[in-house]
């Protein structure tokens, strides 16, 4: 098969990512340069160079689209084509993206700006690029035969509008839109307040829930599946490969999500409780929010919530549904657990002598074990944390906590070490000593009731 590195060879070679700054420095106000990534890893915010100053979004696993200003117009350029994507180190997908990714790049700009956005399309069929949620005039929707006619092979259409409203909003294609999607294309486009003074927060994290149908040992995801999909990303990314959202101790947090699956994720955050601030119809008045510790993100739907960071460790955030925190996994899988595998095990390893009875007692089995895989997949539940097996896949992560993180440091920090005392331990027969303590001084003494 065809590398997609030799199909555009010297466009993608020609093509480095490059800064906002040097594009405003551009004198020739022909068609922008389209930047590209080639690489899966979170990219730094991108602060704004001109124009009123916001906190950037840090896009899990993905980047942010530079911009142009071309006589007050903010100008962007994407380019809708085929792109490798590597899910998790060792899983590589051919999909459909935009600027050398999938997902797409996020789009940031500020409210009352007026964008023009490039669309070139080097996919071999018609596109077009909806933008959802956002308030513009009919023939800029880009739903495909209905606003404007599809965008064919080989052309670049313009988009050009004005911001009305900041909030979190999306992307994609309303042309074919089953088999586009399905291949990988969408992208976060996200407006900021025009004043820098409403709902400031000190991190700001974006991610877009897609999923994919891949059967280990290919690389390009079945377009006719409705339900049973294997791969459920964050961006076109799996657990144990999706970044952590790295938090210092104090900040205020926003995390927005997007949903562009088949099916709701309920995501589900550890260690806190938070509010939904931003809904796909925009900001949510203090009066009007409750807190909650998992938010359902409809199909279709963004949702924003925030919390302040007052909790250090290592808090786990998914999706609440079990299967969407699993790899690669076959549905027509019998239930063992309860059976006893014995006798069948002697007869068949006569025959394969390495052959290892799974499913007798749980699935926890699969997470440690080291079993041979088809080229090109992840195991189905995986990764390692800093006291073993952590057993999951998909829509999986961790966000760290710590104390002293830079305000612009969003590297790794490593595993969280718990404080003495504050982590569960084995029972051998007597309290450990700071137990003893606590215990002799803690007496619960039932309180009389408020009401007599
Ligand atoms: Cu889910």
């Amino acid at each position: 098969m065809l590398n997609r590195r030799q199909l555009i060879g010297a466009s993608a070679a020609g093509a480095a990512l490059v800064s906002s700054t040097a594009w405003s420095k551009t004198t020739n106000m022909g068609l922008p340069e389209a930047a590209i990534m080639e690489t899966a890893a979170t990219q730094n915010p991108l602060h704004p160079s001109t124009g009123p100053q916001y906190q950037p979004v840090v896009t899990l696993n993905g980047w942010t689209l530079p911009s142009r200003m071309n006589n007050g117009v903010k100008e962007f350029h994407l380019i809708a084509e085929p792109v490798e994507r590597e899910l998790a180190e060792g899983t590589t997908a051919y999909l459909w993206g935009y600027n050398g990714q999938s997902t797409g790049p996020t789009i940031e700009a500020v409210e009352g700006d007026r964008v023009r956005i490039f669309v070139t399309n080097k996919l071999p069929e018609h596109t077009t690029v909806h933008w959802h949620g956002l308030i513009l005039p009919s023939g800029m929707d880009g739903v495909g035969g209905l606003s404007h006619p599809g965008i064919p092979p080989g052309k670049t259409f313009v988009y050009e509008f004005d911001l009305t409203k900041s909030g979190t909003f999306m992307y994609h294609p309303h042309a074919d839109e089953m088999v586009q999607m399905a291949m990988g294309m969408m992208g976060m486009f996200i407006v900021h307040p025009k004043d820098p003074t409403f709902m400031p927060v000190d991190r700001d994290f974006v991610f877009m829930l897609n999923a994919f149908d891949i059967d280990p040992g290919s690389y390009v995801p079945k377009i006719m599946t409705m339900n049973d999909f294997n791969l459920w990303c964050w961006n076109s990314r799996i657990f144990p490969d999706i970044d952590p959202l790295v938090v210092n101790k104090g900040d205020r947090v926003r995390v927005r999500v997007g949903n562009l699956t088949m099916t709701n994720h309920p995501i589900h955050m550890h260690g806190y409780d938070f509010e939904v601030t931003c809904t796909d119809g925009g900001w949510v008045p203090k009066e009007a929010r409750w807190p909650e510790v998992t938010i359902d993100i409809p199909v279709g739907g963004m949702r924003a919530y925030e919390f302040v960071a007052d909790h250090p460790g290592d808090w786990a955030i998914h999706c609440h549904k079990s299967h969407h925190t699993m790899n690669a996994m076959g549905h027509d899988v019998p239930t063992f657990i309860g059976v006893d595998k014995s006798a069948v095990t002697k007869k068949i390893r006569k025959v394969q002598p390495e052959y290892m009875p799974m499913g007798t007692a749980g699935m926890a089995d699969m997470g440690v074990m080291e079993m041979e895989l088809p080229d090109n997949t992840t195991p189905m539940m995986t990764g390692w944390g800093p006291y073993g097996p952590i057993e999951m896949g998909g829509m999986f992560s961790v966000v760290k906590v710590r104390e002293g993180i830079g305000a612009n440091d969003y590297s790794d920090p490593g595993w969280y070490k718990n404080p003495p005392g504050t982590q569960a331990y084995e029972w051998t027969g007597e309290l450990p000593d700071h137990a003893k303590a606590a215990d002799a001084t803690t007496k619960i003494t039932p309180k009389p009731n408020d009401n007599g």
